[in-house]
């Protein structure tokens, strides 16, 4: 007992000296010249500390083991020769449903009141099931989720329509009717070679209606000298510092298998998590088109890279954020897809997450769009807030390669929530109540429907796409363009409505058909 006090207090008092984080895990910039002298120094003064190259400019992830945090001094680090700057590993969130944290309160407000009827201990109903009557049913089927069969789903309808581009519940897709992407299919559909980088909480890769729209590594394919298949040699065959990456990569997990891991509806209920986040957003950036299945994304032709950095909690860190923008952009995508809000940037505070700043510069140094939510409100602020005035990063980064979007509803209105901006928000898109892919080869426009609880799939995380696979569509049929060129386009072909009046750059919605005529 006397230990454990003895260790907490020594924390407090090195955090409190060096202004560091108790967990000890920070971002260090180093010039690439000195990488091997700074890791072998580093490692032998702090026994059990990992040094991780995250593959951008010389940044790299320093974790200090709890037991040497009392040796380690945040200070003297940042004065070695050939250190340039060293930050907190801040963290990343996932920007989810607005309606979910109005969902989650009820939640709790039931549960102390169960709590206070209750049977006090309880093994069997009571505790393990918060809310009466919540948990029944066979087996951990839910009522009303989008997750078992069509019939559990009464809400999809599945009339086939030859004139939606033989997608059959593209009449479910109000956001995708409302920018006229149906009208520009006719003219084009994209080419595979054109790649959307999707970095979120993974995609559903087994999805029947994202499967094929999957971007294939070309490095990682084929058969090596041995003619076993690159695929799955267990080599890193294109040399790029990662093994078997034939779709994209996972930073939570460390594998070639970014599966988009989704929490159940109880526990998104009881504690948040991610709902199948990464595989909705996919599925409105390009959702497999003229294939009879399900529904289409803005781009029904391209390639979708699956880049898996916020874990199945919605969490993710700064290191792996970096180390995923890097990913996209020396592997081949044109465009990236973020529906994620990042800390760390404070100017009351004078902090900076300068790691997250240098990423997109490189974004930009390399020509790659950087399609970012502009937010669901602020943290403290609530919704509906100007960016201009309180920003939200990364959407509000002074970087020309962002183009940051709000969300709309069918009626063209901002959706409540939605943060705006005259000059750091860019465009509108459909985000309140948008049906696309779910995981398990669903479709689904609600996240939770049960006990009075609804859930949509609402916020600029599901406006995001749409801008993305728009880009993806005008660089396929314009394939020598700029990406300053592909945002003027976007900006300039925007429908000009009045909730975006003053209120965002183009003062309009994202426009496809006219983008794309
Ligand atoms: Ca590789
Ligand atoms: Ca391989
Ligand atoms: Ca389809």
């Amino acid at each position: 007992m006397k230990a454990i006090l003895a260790l907490i207090i020594g924390f407090g008092i090195q955090s409190t000296a060096n202004a560091a984080p108790a967990s000890g895990d920070y971002l260090v910039k180093y010039e690439p010249s000195t990488a091997h002298a700074y890791r072998s120094r580093l490692m032998s003064a702090l026994p059990g500390v990992k040094v991780q190259d995250l593959g951008l400019n010389g940044w790299t992830r320093v974790q200090v083991p709890p037991s040497n945090l009392r040796n380690f001094d945040v200070n003297a680090l940042s004065k070695m020769p050939g250190v340039l700057y060293v930050q907190p590993n801040y963290k990343i969130r996932l920007l989810e449903s607005p309606s979910m944290s109005e969902a989650r309160a009820k939640v709790a407000a039931m549960i102390a009141k169960n709590r206070g009827d209750g049977d006090g201990d309880g093994d069997g109903g009571g505790d393990d099931c918060p809310i009466p009557g919540m948990c029944g049913g066979d087996g951990g089927g839910l009522p009303g989720m989008p997750g078992g069969t069509p019939e559990d789903n009464p809400a999809i309808p599945a009339p086939v329509n030859p004139a939606t581009g033989d997608n059959p519940l593209l009449s479910s897709q109000w956001g995708m009717l409302d920018i006229g992407a149906d009208k520009a299919w006719v003219r084009h559909l994209g080419r595979k070679e054109v790649v959307v980088a999707v970095i979120d909480t993974g995609v559903d890769y087994t999805h029947e209606d994202l499967v094929e729209n999957l971007w294939r590594n070309p490095g990682e394919s084929g058969t090596d000298s041995q003619g076993k298949d690159k695929s799955s040699n267990g080599v890193d065959d294109d040399n790029n510092g990662y093994v078997d990456d034939i779709i994209g990569w996972d930073f939570v997990s460390k594998d070639n298998k970014p599966f988009d891991l989704s929490t159940d509806p109880i526990q998104l209920l009881l504690g948040g998590g991610n709902p199948g986040h990464g595989t909705h957003c996919a599925g409105n950036v390009a959702a497999r088109g003229l294939n009879g299945k399900g529904v289409s994304g803005v781009a029904p032709n391209i390639s979708i890279m699956s880049i898996r950095f916020i874990s199945e909690k919605g969490q993710g860190t700064t290191a792996d954020a970096i180390a995923s923008i890097a990913y996209a952009i020396n592997n081949g995508a044109h465009v990236t897809s973020n529906s994620w809000g990042s800390e760390g940037e404070d100017s009351a505070e004078q902090t900076e997450n300068k790691a997250l700043r240098d990423a997109i510069q490189a974004s930009q140094d390399k020509g790659v769009l950087f399609i970012a939510a502009a937010g669901n409100g602020h943290q403290g602020v609530g919704y509906n807030n100007d960016t201009d005035a309180k920003p939200g990063y990364p959407a509000s980064y002074d970087h020309d390669i962002i183009v940051s979007v709000a969300a709309l509803d069918s009626t063209g209105a901002l959706g409540s929530f939605s943060n705006w901006g005259a000059r750091t928000v860019d465009i509108g898109a459909p985000g309140v109540k948008v049906f696309s892919t779910t995981v398990g080869s669903n479709y689904s426009d609600t996240v939770i429907d049960m006990f009075g609880m609804v859930v949509t799939w609402d916020g600029t995380s599901m406006a995001t796409p749409h801008v993305a696979g728009a880009a993806a569509l005008y660089l396929s049929a314009h394939p020598g363009a700029t990406w300053s060129e592909v945002k003027k386009a976007l900006l300039e072909s925007a429908f000009k409505i009045p909730s975006m009046n003053g209120k965002s750059v183009s003062g309009g919605k994202l426009n496809v058909e006219k983008l794309m005529l």
